[in-house]
């Protein structure tokens, strides 16, 4: 099958929280390389992607934050799309299932699935809030784990264990809404028989042995499993509702529809275009190639769930040609979590490395430690020294040292190579080795034996970038472009231009002319990686479109006018990296004093008496406590500073009780920026001793001192 154009789908981020570096090097980056290199490779490519903005994880959070769903996408959506955008993504659109055009199209496939007699009605129990009235799907209720007993287990799955079960099956249940143990009501809900798929998928799944084996494996063990019915419905007043009789009150699964965005968002980019009509191409035209990437979590629901749904519909929809899901990345050896507060944040990164190199350089990083394969790591310190040993000290040299050469002897202007063949020789040559074929001994006379060496380098090292890309081994395809730049490197140090411009300088000149060709290769070569940089040089160099066929050709002509010798990578110091590392360690800290969840070693880090006077702790009395709803650990303080009253809310309540800490004094970092714990703010936090058996004991000053006393 020839295919003639490439569509392009990254998961759809929830709009409940910020993109971190784990999902970058996920779901997006891979993505984003691939759509780049098709495109420089002429082919037709739309990469699609959007916001999730339905599931119970975001109505939780809107209860817990109190405010409304809307008020949580708009924020997440808004922010995510500005950091994804400074990250260098290059969507052609960016949706969100929250708006019409997806209802529609996700209540279309709702219909038809029920239609085609994939749906069947059941009631079963389950748990009820009568003081919220509403029934509570899996992630509103938590209590013991009925196999392991662990007390903190969801209502579908113990974090503990693993363990997967019926929500009433739990012990204990509490309700995350009122705090009170629901009832246990009967309610009815649509199911997708998803074993009428069975046969189709072993096949779908079977004729692809070109996925990666992490990804077969995966899903040939769901298959094996046998396919049950899922419930694709939910009681929750926010989502796509179920466009059904008597079904008030009820949405449609946020999976079922959240894999109908990509559609629903390529029918929004076709109306913007005015080719209302357009989509079609992209989803039921044979010879589109639909790839679909993602992080291992969402296997199931790529590789199963939307072709059995697209294949349901029995109107023409392709299927995915390759779902290239990555592992996870960890950072400094744990994993990402968000309630331990363990993570980088994308847009905290963009905050702090500011400058379009730093995009390139998370770029280059995240992609040489893509968890392809298996989980990756990402390390502040591997982080710098990639960024001065490859990115730096490779390609970065020989732009600045070949352009710094040229700006001083050829006063910045390309010159001409010595002979007249030379241009065309070097055509030949990277003709024959793109062809496997001889070189013609003519031609590689002519280049002489660095210049052979040099080109052959070019045009064998895009082809096997190339074959990395086509097989989706982006890093490979990262560690074969740098070899290109070291390749290049070796070209200027065996040639010592700098001896040639002594006693032959017109062999000098076409050493140089060389080099510039070569910065152009570079220039389309790392464009996948670092999208800035190769602007820089391409608009440095005066080159119009970067192309993938004619990189490695002498394309730069002669006379053209090169201003300026950039250094494309400063160096990362220590102390940016020390810095950073103290913060992260430092973020969880503070929140494990906060949340008190889990212990974290502390390293010893020496700070400056600077960085301790910057912090102002203050004695303050208490003037009021009580309990935060629906949390075991938080109590929210008022209290005196003596300057002023504050609000804090402090992890302290399996140690105090509200009665014990009133009017007692005690210390606080006064100048901490505020936050919000469970949709508190808290302006301020107290210190306590953590103890040796694990408990909290307030810091409490000897003597009669007073609120609004310095602390030394
Ligand atoms: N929103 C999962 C996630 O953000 C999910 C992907 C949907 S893809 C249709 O991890
Ligand atoms: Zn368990």
């Amino acid at each position: 099958m020839s295919f003639q154009r490439t569509l392009i789908t990254s998961a759809l981020p929830y709009t409940n929280g910020y993109i971190h570096l784990g999902h970058c090097a996920g779901a997006y980056l891979p993505a984003d390389m691939y759509a780049r290199y098709m495109r420089l490779m002429g082919e037709e490519v739309l990469y699609i992607c959007g916001s999730d903005e339905h599931g119970a994880a975001i109505s939780i959070a809107a209860e817990q934050e109190g405010v409304s769903p809307r008020e949580i996408i708009d924020k997440y959506h808004a922010d995510n799309l500005d950091a994804f955008r400074r990250f260098g993504m290059s969507f052609d659109w960016y949706s969100r299932t929250s708006l019409p055009l997806h209802k529609e199209t996700a209540r279309e496939f709702f219909l038809a699935m029920k239609e085609a007699g994939h749906l069947t009605e059941r009631a079963e129990d389950q748990f009820y809030d009568p003081s919220a009235d509403m029934f509570l799907p899996d992630r509103y209720v938590e209590g013991e784990c009925p196999k392991c007993g662990s007390d903190k287990a969801r209502g579908d799955q113990c974090d503990s264990c693993g363990a997967y079960y019926d929500q009433t099956e739990l012990k204990n249940p509490v309700s995350l809404i009122s705090g009170k143990t629901p009832e246990v009501r009967k309610t009815s809900h649509w199911y997708l028989q998803l074993g009428h798929f069975q046969t189709f998928l072993e096949e779908f799944v079977g004729q692809h042995t070109e996925w990666k084996d992490t990804v077969i494996q995966q899903s040939m063990g769901w298959l094996k499993q046998g396919l049950e019915d899922r419930c694709i419905t939910r009681d929750l007043n926010w989502g796509v509702e179920v466009p059904l009789d008597d079904a008030e009150g009820k949405v449609i699964y946020v999976w079922f529809e959240a894999v109908l965005g990509y559609i629903s968002a390529t029918k929004e980019w076709a109306a913007h275009n005015n080719t209302p009509e357009a989509w079609e191409t992209w989803w039921k035209d044979s010879t589109t190639r639909y790839l679909a990437f993602i992080g291992k979590d969402n296997l199931v629901f790529h590789a199963l769930l939307f072709p059995a749904i697209l294949h349901a519909r029995n109107d023409g929809y392709i299927l995915p040609d390759n779902v290239p899901a990555n592992e996870f990345m960890n950072l400094e050896g744990e994993k990402f979590s968000k309630s331990r507060r363990w993570g980088i944040d994308l847009r905290d990164y963009l905050s702090e490395f500011t400058e379009p190199q730093h995009v390139d350089a998370l770029r280059y990083v995240l992609a040489k430690n893509m968890p392809e394969n298996k989980d990756s790591d990402f390390i502040w310190k591997d982080f710098q020294a990639r960024v001065n040993n490859e990115l730096g000290n490779q390609l970065g040299n020989f732009v600045r040292r070949s352009l710094h050469f040229l700006q001083k002897q050829f006063d910045g202007i390309v010159p001409e190579p010595e002979a007249d063949e030379y241009v065309q020789s070097w055509q030949r040559i990277a003709e024959a080795v793109r062809n496997g074929t001889e070189p013609q001994p003519s031609a590689v006379e002519v280049l002489g034996p660095q210049g052979f060496e040099l080109v052959s380098a070019l045009a064998s090292g895009m082809q096997r970038v190339s074959q990395h890309y086509n097989q989706f081994r982006f890093r490979d395809a990262v560690l074969e472009s740098m070899n290109i730049a070291q390749a290049a490197n070796k070209f200027f140090n065996d040639s010592e231009p700098w001896k040639l411009v002594k006693d032959n300088k017109e062999q000098c000149a076409t050493v140089l002319f060389a080099c510039v060709q070569t910065i152009k290769c570079l220039a389309v070569v790392f464009e996948p990686i670092l999208p800035n940089s190769a602007q820089q040089l391409r608009e440095l160099l005066h080159v119009d479109t970067l192309r993938w066929s004619d990189a490695p050709m002498p394309t730069v002509a002669p006379g053209t006018a090169i201003t300026d010798a950039p250094i494309l990578f400063t160096k990362v110091e220590d102390s940016t990296i020390d810095a950073q590392v103290e913060k992260l360690k430092a973020r969880s800290a503070a929140m494990n004093l906060h949340e008190h969840e889990v212990e974290y070693d502390i390293p010893e880090n020496v700070v400056t008496f600077d960085q301790v006077m910057d912090v102002r702790l203050k004695t303050a009395t208490i003037l009021e406590a009580e309990k935060v709803k629906k949390s075991k650990k938080l109590l929210k303080l008022q209290i005196d500073l003596g300057y002023e009253q504050r609000q804090i809310v402090a992890g302290i309540a399996q140690y105090y009780t509200p009665e014990d800490i009133v009017g007692k004094t005690i210390v606080v970092v006064a100048n901490l920026k505020p936050a919000k714990l469970m949709g508190i703010e808290s302006q301020g936090m107290l210190l306590a001793v953590n103890t040796t058996g694990g408990e909290l004991r307030l810091v409490i000053p000897d003597g009669e001192v007073g609120a609004g006393m310095d602390v030394r």
